[in-house]
């Protein structure tokens, strides 16, 4: 479609904005992005740059073509080589979580953990909580009629995503939301990762109910890699737990059972294997088990499996293998657990894992 004098119209980038181009490019066919050498970002018809969410790469900077009568061409710049790497190296990852403010759990956890790694952290919030639900008292906003909304926003910018990460649900409806999530985003380049919040040491949370472990055993179909823990794996194969620990043929028969309904890796974490040690349990479909034992030092304490999934989600999206991946979480989550007993961090405050941040920053 002709624009006016000088400039070229062609519509549909998926902000629903036309795109303007120098007229010596007129009659090209192109689509969004480079064109002679020129990098075409976004324009907005006669408006101010704030109507629209603009990702990373539509960042308004300024007018340059004067002949552009009716419109605002936000920035068409030269090209270079070097920023088209960046923007292709970067990765993202989709948090789908809640966003807890005081306790060192979820997004708070997540976000920062794998921005250490290198990575955009997207986060798609669940439920807005003022200190997490261990705590004797605490302001939770649930955000489940909200994240339809918040999410087509995504599907409108046509982001994509490298992972999706998913931990702590509220309900039934939100799982729902979470699995269109996955249909919409998930590709045969990315993976999906479950954390199946759904409690520890053989009980269930609270919020738990028979209906939301169902769905949760749905969600999981759509994982390529989940991390339960002993409690949560139980749970999702409908078994009892076992008070005195699972030994290594149980872990590998249940593991086997579960990822026959879908996840390629399963992690199993926060095995108490006896007074000393803790096992992280590597199940990986089709090939051989893996153990990563770390030292138990002091008691459990909140957020140690947001930690995990970060850590794991980050290093995995990285290219590490799977075993990597989880010895650099059990490690690093020692390390944060050594650092609170020395300090005396009450168990409920989480880990101190901003201490250490610089281990998971690679130099590439
Ligand atoms: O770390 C798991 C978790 C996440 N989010 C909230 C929680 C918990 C565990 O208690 O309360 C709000």
């Amino acid at each position: 479609m002709a624009g006016s004098a000088g400039v070229l119209e062609i519509a549909g980038i998926g902000l629903n904005d036309p795109l303007w181009f120098p007229k010596e490019n007129k009659g090209m066919k192109v689509k969004r992005g480079k064109i002679n050498g020129f990098m075409v970002q976004c324009a907005h018809k006669r408006q101010a740059p704030s109507d629209k969410t603009d990702p990373e790469h539509f960042r308004p900077t300024k007018s340059i073509h004067s002949d552009c009568a009716k419109i605002d061409v936000k920035q068409v710049r030269r090209h270079s080589g070097k920023e088209e790497k960046t923007m292709e190296k970067q990765k993202k990852i989709a948090l789908i979580n809640d966003l807890t403010g005081f306790g060192r759990c979820s997004t708070a956890v997540m976000a920062p953990l794998v921005s250490a790694m290198k990575i955009q952290a997207v986060v798609v919030p669940t439920a807005i909580l003022s200190a997490h639900t261990q705590f004797p008292t605490y302001y939770f906003d649930d955000y489940t009629d909200r994240m339809k909304d918040y999410i087509q926003t995504y599907k409108d910018l046509k982001l994509d995503f490298d992972a999706i990460s998913t931990g702590f649900l509220g309900s039934e409806q939100q799982v729902n939301i979470v699995l269109d999530f996955i249909r919409h985003f998930k590709t045969d380049n990315n993976f999906v990762i479950v954390d199946p919040v759904m409690g520890d040491y053989g009980k269930l949370y609270r919020t738990y109910t028979k209906e939301m472990c169902d769905k949760m055993k749905e969600l999981v179909h759509y994982a390529d890699i989940i991390t339960p823990n002993l409690t949560e794996l139980c749970t999702l194969l409908d078994m009892p737990y076992p008070e005195n620990g699972a030994s290594i043929e149980e872990l590998k028969e249940m593991c086997s059972r579960l990822a026959e309904r879908g996840p390629k890796h399963i992690v199993v974490t926060g095995i108490h294997f006896n007074q000393t040690q803790i096992a992280n349990f590597i199940y990986n479909k089709g090939e051989d088990f893996q153990i990563v034992m770390v030292d138990r030092i002091g008691g459990d304490r909140s957020g140690t499996g947001d930690v995990i999934a970060a850590i794991i989600a980050g290093m995995y999206l990285n290219g590490h293998s799977l075993y990597e991946s989880v010895k650099k979480a059990a490690d690093y989550v020692s390390k944060c657990i050594r650092y609170c007993e020395e300090n005396e961090v009450p168990s409920y405050w989480g880990l101190s894992f901003e201490m250490f941040m610089k281990d998971l920053t690679e130099e590439n």
